[in-house]
C-alpha cells in the first residue's frame, strides 16, 4: 500500500464527533452542558485517546520496577504499547557470546502481553551497550556475532514484536552526514542493512525500525538518514519505519519543522514513531511542548504513535531534568493534561498504513457493520496477512473477522487479535484493546501462516 491510497483528510469528523458538535450547538442558548457535549468522545486516557485514531502511546519499561505497584498501576492504566528500556539491548540478552539470557526481557513481554499491550524491541544492533566480548570484536568475526544475535533475539521474540529498533544510533552527531564510527561500521558500511534483512528473515510480521536522535528536525544528521531509508527503498531493503528518539532539552528544544521532518520520512513510503520521547522542564512551558510534539506526530497519518521514555521524572535517565508526564508519587503533571487533550482535540483520522507489502488497498467504508480486506506478504512455503478492518457508519464495540485459508495453510501466530483456529475458515476476534473502533475508522491486525496465504475477502461481523 502505498500512501496515497490513504484518506488523508485530517479534518474529517466521525458521525458521533457531528452529533456531539450539534447537540453542544443546540444548548448554547441554555449555556449549559456545552462542555460535556463538546467532549462526548474524549477518551480518559493516553492509550485511550491515542487509539481513536488508530495509534498508540507507550512508555518504556524498567524490568526491575514491575514490583512496584505505583509505577504498574500508572503504566497498566495509561499505556498501550511496551518498549523495554534496557532488558533487549546486546549486553542484556547475550551476555557470554551464543549464551543468550532473555530472563528481564521476558518479564517486560509478558507483563505487556497479560495486560493487553503491544511490545516494541530495543535494539538488536547498537555501538553502545554491547557485551565486552561484542566490544572487543571486529571484522568477519563481528559481523557473524551481529547475525547470530540478531537472529536469535529476533527469533526469540518471533510473535511478540509489534515493531524492532533494529539499528540504533549509526550516524554521526554534527555536520558531517557520515556514519558514527563504530565497531560495527568498521565492519562494512552495508551492516545496517545486512542488520535489516536478517531481523525481516527471523521475524517477517515485525515492522522493523532505524531509531536515532537528534533527527528530529531536517538536519545534517536526519539528511543522512533520510538518504539512507530512500536507498533501502529503491533497493528493497526491508525497513518500515523510522524512529525519532525526540530526548528535548533547552539545547536541544523541539524543532519548528519537527512536523515537516516527521512528513518528509512519512512520504518515503514508511511509518514514522516518537520512541523515546521526553522533554526537560516544568509547568506551562514543558505542557505546551507535550502538546505540540503530539499534535505533530496526529498531523501526520503515517506517524503510527508516540513512546515516552520512562513512567514518571524519578523512572527517566536524567530523573533531576523531570522530563515525563508523572511525578515521582505518580501524580499527573500539566504535561500529561496538556498531551491528553492534544490526543483528544484532535478529530479521528485513519490509521498508519502497514509495512509495505503487496495486495489489495483499504475499501472505503461501507454501510454495514464492518468490512475487512487483507495484505497479503507471500513467500514460498508462508505468508503474513495485515487485515484491515473498518467500521460502517456506526462504531464497533467489538468485531469479529473470518478468514478463509487455502487448504494445506496454517495460521502460526497472531497479533492485535485472537485467533479462534489455525486452518480452514478461521474466526479472528478483536483483542482486549482494540474492540473499540470509531465510525468509519479502521484498526489493523495481523497473522502468519505456513502454506499459501488467503485469496478471498474476509467477512467482518459487529459482536
Ligand atoms: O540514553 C537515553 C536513551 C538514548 N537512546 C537509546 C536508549 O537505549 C537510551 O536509553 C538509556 C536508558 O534509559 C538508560 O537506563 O540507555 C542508557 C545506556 O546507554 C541506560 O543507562 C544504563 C546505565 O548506563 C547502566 O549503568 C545501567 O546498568 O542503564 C543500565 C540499567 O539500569
Amino acid at each position: 500500500m502505498n500512501q496515497s491510497s490513504v484518506p488523508r483528510d485530517a479534518t474529517r469528523r466521525s458521525p458521533l464527533r457531528v452529533a456531539a458538535t450539534l447537540i453542544a450547538a443546540s444548548v448554547v442558548a441554555a449555556g449549559a452542558a456545552v462542555a460535556f457535549a463538546a467532549d462526548a468522545d474524549a477518551a480518559s486516557t493516553l492509550g485511550a485517546s491515542a487509539a481513536q485514531s488508530g495509534r498508540y502511546f507507550g512508555t518504556a519499561i524498567a524490568a526491575y520496577k514491575l514490583s512496584d505497584s505505583v509505577y504498574t498501576t500508572v503504566a497498566n492504566r495509561e499505556f498501550n504499547m511496551v518498549t523495554a528500556e534496557n532488558e533487549m539491548k546486546q549486553d542484556a540478552t547475550e551476555p557470554n557470546q551464543n549464551q543468550f539470557n532473555f530472563t528481564s526481557g521476558d518479564q517486560i513481554a509478558t507483563w505487556a502481553t497479560s495486560n493487553g499491550k503491544r511490545l516494541r524491541g530495543h535494539t538488536l544492533a547498537w555501538y553502545a551497550q554491547q557485551p565486552g566480548w561484542m566490544q572487543n570484536m571486529s571484522g568477519t568475526a563481528l559481523r557473524s556475532a551481529m547475525v547470530n544475535h540478531i537472529t536469535q533475539v529476533a527469533t526469540h521474540y518471533k510473535g511478540k514484536i509489534y515493531a524492532w529498533d533494529v539499528v540504533n544510533e549509526a550516524f554521526a552527531d554534527g555536520g558531517s552526514g557520515a556514519r558514527r564510527d563504530s565497531n560495527l561500521q568498521r565492519t562494512g558500511n552495508d551492516w545496517i542493512e545486512v542488520a535489516f534483512r536478517t531481523a525481516r528473515a527471523a521475524d517477517p510480521a515485525a515492522k522493523l525500525c532505524y531509531n536515532d536522535y537528534n533527527t528530529d528536525g531536517q538536519n545534517a544528521k536526519s539528511n543522512a538518514v533520510y538518504a539512507m531509508v530512500q536507498d533501502f527503498k529503491s533497493r528493497g531493503v526491508p525497513i518500515d519505519c523510522v524512529g525519532f528518539q525526540s530526548h528535548f532539552n533547552s539545547n536541544s528544544p523541539v524543532p519548528s519543522d519537527y512536523q515537516a521532518n516527521l512528513q518528509r520520512f512519512a512520504n518515503l513510503g514508511i511509518d514514522v514513531q516518537i520512541t523515546e520521547l521526553d522533554i526537560e522542564g516544568s509547568g506551562s512551558a514543558q505542557a505546551t511542548n507535550y502538546s505540540n510534539v503530539v499534535k505533530a506526530c496526529l498531523a501526520v497519518s503515517r506517524c503510527a504513535g508516540i513512546t515516552v521514555w520512562g513512567v514518571r521524572d524519578t523512572d527517566s535517565w536524567r530523573a533531576s531534568a523531570t522530563p515525563l508526564l508523572f511525578d515521582g508519587n505518580g501524580n499527573i503533571k500539566a504535561a500529561y493534561t496538556s498531551t491528553l487533550a492534544a490526543l483528544n482535540g484532535v478529530p479521528p483520522t485513519d490509521p498508519p498504513t502497514s509495512p509495505p507489502t503487496s495486495g489489495p488497498t483499504t475499501p472505503p467504508p461501507t454501510g454495514g457493520a464492518c468490512s475487512a480486506s487483507v495484505t497479503l506478504n507471500q513467500w514460498n512455503g508462508g505468508f503474513t496477512a495485515a487485515v484491515r478492518v473498518t467500521a460502517g457508519s456506526a462504531a464497533l464495540n467489538g468485531w469479529a473477522v473470518t478468514v478463509t485459508l487455502p487448504s494445506g495453510a496454517t495460521v502460526t501466530n497472531t497479533w492485535n487479535a485472537v485467533a479462534g483456529g489455525s486452518s480452514g475458515a478461521v474466526r479472528f476476534a478483536n483483542a482486549g484493546y482494540n474492540a473499540g473502533v470509531p465510525a468509519g475508522g479502521s484498526t489493523e491486525f495481523g497473522f502468519q501462516g505456513t502454506g499459501t496465504g488467503p485469496s478471498a475477502t474476509p467477512s467482518c461481523a459487529a459482536s
